[in-house]
């Protein structure tokens, strides 16, 4: 009806347009009203034109209630991602093999510690509190990656995370550098510059173990069997089943779709296996020359859902370790805290010079 409403009284409006600029400029204000006719008002309209011409969005823009909304979303998952995905790897902080191997490892998992900080900032700009979100994590309401709900059983796990979970990471940030909100696109550009670094320490190890004694090899190799199908799981449901692809996309918070970024994925680390002499552990894996892309094989979204959902193989331990580790870190919260009331009573420090 609203419809009907609104085609009858454009196409009587349009006509007595054409002879007279009054009712010209009185339907342009009718419109700014009644909004466009997809139910978009105007003001989401300039929105979706600043975005099609690739305007970067600040935090005081004016946006959409759904943008918002799913920045929110998406960055807090992400960051959440960051801070539990410390878990996997501080486990074997402890039992790298030497020295170095030990300040690499704890250099990475600081790494992941900022990248959480840089995401939970770039989140707060959009009107929510950091402590929220850590409370949503904390209560179980919040999602972080499927990939960290997988236990981390050898040496062999460092190398094959660096490589694949770095790896698969990257393939969807380096996009996300040149997402419309501006915030969340320059904290995404210093994450790609050390995840990268994560990637090539995470393949040396790999590559150290593929040419060293048999039982080394076949520690990467079966470190390569248990994490590669998770993590082609990472980059989401298949298009046809995630529900917010094609707003995000429309919204330039994603550039590119799950399953575009996951065969972009498989094209580039396939060969990186082969070079390795290791085995993809997909029979169905296989390079077609006539579409230059590799094809693989059915991925078990079953085991995904079930993972998402909380139920993975380490999902409760991650919560009950983050939780822990929050709670231990409450002192320094209010000592910090404390300092801050306390210097915020002092001038500025240029002004005691
Ligand atoms: N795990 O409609 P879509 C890293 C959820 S960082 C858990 O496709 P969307 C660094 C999704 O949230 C890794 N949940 O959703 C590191 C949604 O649930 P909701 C994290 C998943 O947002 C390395 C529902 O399924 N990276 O690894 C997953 O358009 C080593 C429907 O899905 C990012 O977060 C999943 N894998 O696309 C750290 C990157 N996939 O909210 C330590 C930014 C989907 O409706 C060590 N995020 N879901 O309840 C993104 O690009 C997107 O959010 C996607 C999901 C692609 C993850």
């Amino acid at each position: 009806m609203i419809q009907y409403l609104r085609q009858s009284r454009n196409s009587c409006i349009i006509t007595a347009g054409a002879f007279f600029p009054f009712f010209r400029s009185m339907y342009t204000q009718m419109v700014e009203v009644l909004g466009g006719q997809n139910g978009e008002t105007a003001q989401e309209r300039r929105f979706q034109a600043r975005i099609d011409a690739a305007e970067t969005i600040e935090a005081k823009d004016w946006m959409p209630e759904g943008y918002r909304k799913t920045l929110i979303r998406q960055i807090s998952q992400h960051a959440h991602s960051e801070i539990v995905g410390q878990l996997p790897e501080a486990n074997w902080i402890t039992r790298a093999p030497t020295l170095q191997r030990k300040a690499i490892l704890l250099a990475k998992v600081q790494d992941e510690a900022g990248h959480g900080l840089y995401l939970y900032g770039a989140a707060e700009t959009l009107g929510v509190s950091r402590s929220q979100l850590v409370d949503d994590l904390l209560a179980g309401k919040a999602k972080y990656s499927s990939i960290f709900n997988y236990p981390t059983l050898t040496w062999a796990d460092m190398g094959a995370i660096g490589w694949l979970v770095d790896g698969a990471a990257i393939m969807n940030q380096i996009p996300l550098c040149r997402c419309s909100y501006g915030p969340y696109a320059r904290a995404m550009i210093r994450i790609c510059k050390e995840e990268n670094f994560h990637q090539r320490q995470g393949f040396e190890i790999m590559t150290i173990l593929s040419r060293g004694t048999n039982a080394q090899r076949e520690m990467a190799q079966d470190a390569l069997n248990r994490w590669w199908w998770p993590s082609l799981m990472m980059f989401g449901p298949p298009d046809a089943e995630s529900p917010h692809t094609e707003q995000s996309k429309r919204w330039k918070i994603k550039l590119l779709t799950n399953d575009e970024l996951r065969q972009r994925f498989v094209d580039q680390t396939a060969p990186q296996a082969d070079y390795l002499g290791l085995q993809i552990p997909d029979p169905a894996l296989h390079g077609n020359a006539d579409t230059g892309h590799y094809k693989f094989g059915q991925i078990d979204w079953a085991e995904f859902y079930n993972v998402i959902k909380g139920n993975g193989p380490c999902n409760r331990e991650r919560l009950r370790v983050r939780k822990a580790a929050h709670d231990d870190g409450a002192w320094v919260r209010a000592a910090a805290s404390e300092y801050a009331r306390k210097r915020e009573g002092l001038p500025a420090l240029e002004q005691q010079i």
